[in-house]
């Protein structure tokens, strides 16, 4: 198949799994085109059947915001026109699925080869941007107009069914990892870096936006660090780091906190934690908790959200309430200091991330959703 990508480059969940469904499909043979602004985050070495075309928005003095939706869509319908797509899978509603709209009116205009438009929506786009009375109409209207829509739980799923009350049919496709990168070896990390022998390694990776509750990652890692030795690695920036740098401060913890930063290849420190802290108000999947059970670390996170999909409760991990820092502090605190149960812990999350979403399963699972849109 030739399938044209499109998805937003920076850090972030939704653009991790375009790029590494891209990868995947590529190495199977399908022809991948990503059409974004800037080169996907993860996209970072030269792959046969890979190829990305750059979006170009030039700025006029009358443009007070430029137009980047018009020449997103213009591309789509170029790349389509001499690639020969047979699929445009866009990934996050706003505004690429209106732009794989627009793009698909262009097309039919000129009597060109129709493409499919498959879109997968990844969280915030349903359930923060989505809902916001500006975007709603629009994101409504994109998803009706779609040939195939996936979302990446079934919590997402139900979500967009209730909040957009649409009967469209949402196939549930989970987010996956590649197991030959994220595996429990700890050969491909280094422990010494971060902490001494007798000390816990706690980790948190993420965009660092208000919707990660960053201060109750600290809030945690504090009631913590009052109980066992331990240290607290942050991987990842956005607009709540410097909330997060005060906090620390403020807490004095500043020779216990180690920031990474945004890594692209986080399987390098993961499989050296022990614990995984993602206590998000919202959170459609958690992709960054299932690398971390991948990598064999238990996960402490938040109840009531899609991570009830990916985390088994009192097996590889805890969930408890949102904002609730105490009760998710006093179980980081009881697993860690049990070290019997924390091996069992360790051993189950890689175990089921494996048996449940590993990219040779979930990218099959797409493949044939991708036959079932062309064909339907
Ligand atoms: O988590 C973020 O803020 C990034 C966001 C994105 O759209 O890039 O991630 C969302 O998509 C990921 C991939 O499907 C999911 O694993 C995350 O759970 C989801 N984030 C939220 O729902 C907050």
């Amino acid at each position: 198949m030739n399938i044209g990508i499109t998805c937003y480059p920076a850090a972030g969940g939704s653009g991790i799994v375009a790029t590494e469904l891209g990868q995947q499909l590529a190495v199977r043979g399908h022809q991948v085109h990503f059409i974004s602004y800037a080169l996907p985050f993860r996209l970072d070495k030269y792959q046969a059947n890979l190829m990305y075309h750059g979006v170009e928005t030039t700025t006029y003095p009358l443009f007070k915001f430029p137009p980047y939706t018009l020449t997103l869509a213009a591309k789509m319908a170029e790349v389509t026109r001499n690639s020969d797509l047979d699929i445009l899978h866009v990934h996050y509603a706003i505004p690429h699925a209106t732009c794989a709209y627009l793009a698909r009116e262009i097309l039919k205009g000129r009597n060109d080869k129709i493409p499919k438009i498959v879109t997968t929506l990844h969280g915030t786009d349903i359930t923060l941007v989505g809902a916001d009375p500006s975007y709603y109409d629009m994101t409504r209207f994109s998803i009706d107009a779609s040939d195939g829509i996936t979302a990446v739980s079934n919590y997402l799923a139900d979500e967009t069914r209730e909040v957009f009350e649409t009967t469209k049919e949402i196939k549930v496709i989970h987010n996956f990892f590649d197991s030959e990168r994220f595996k429990p070896s700890t050969r491909q990390c280094c422990r010494s870096e971060f902490v001494g022998d007798d000390e816990f390694l706690i980790t948190h990776i993420s965009n660092f936006r208000p919707v990660k509750r960053t201060l109750d990652v600290i809030d945690i890692f504090e009631r913590i660090s009052l109980e066992l030795p331990s240290r607290l690695l942050l991987v990842g920036e956005g607009p709540d780091t410097i909330l997060a740098r005060r906090q620390i401060k403020k807490k004095k913890l500043g020779d216990r906190v180690i920031f990474l930063g945004n890594q692209t290849r986080v399987e390098a420190v993961l499989p050296c934690s022990d614990l995984f802290l993602i206590p998000s108000e919202e959170e459609s999947f958690g992709l960054a908790a299932l690398e971390a059970l991948a990598c064999g670390v238990p996960v402490v996170g938040s109840l009531g959200t899609g991570l009830m999909e990916v985390v088994d409760d009192f097996k590889n991990g805890y969930l408890l309430p949102v904002g609730d820092t105490a009760s998710m502090a006093r179980a980081a605190v009881a697993l860690l200091k049990d070290k019997r149960r924390l091996a069992e812990f360790k051993k189950n999350a890689a175990a089921s991330a494996l048996e449940r979403f590993n990219a040779e399963n979930i990218v099959s699972e797409y493949e044939n959703y991708y036959g079932e849109v062309l064909n339907g």
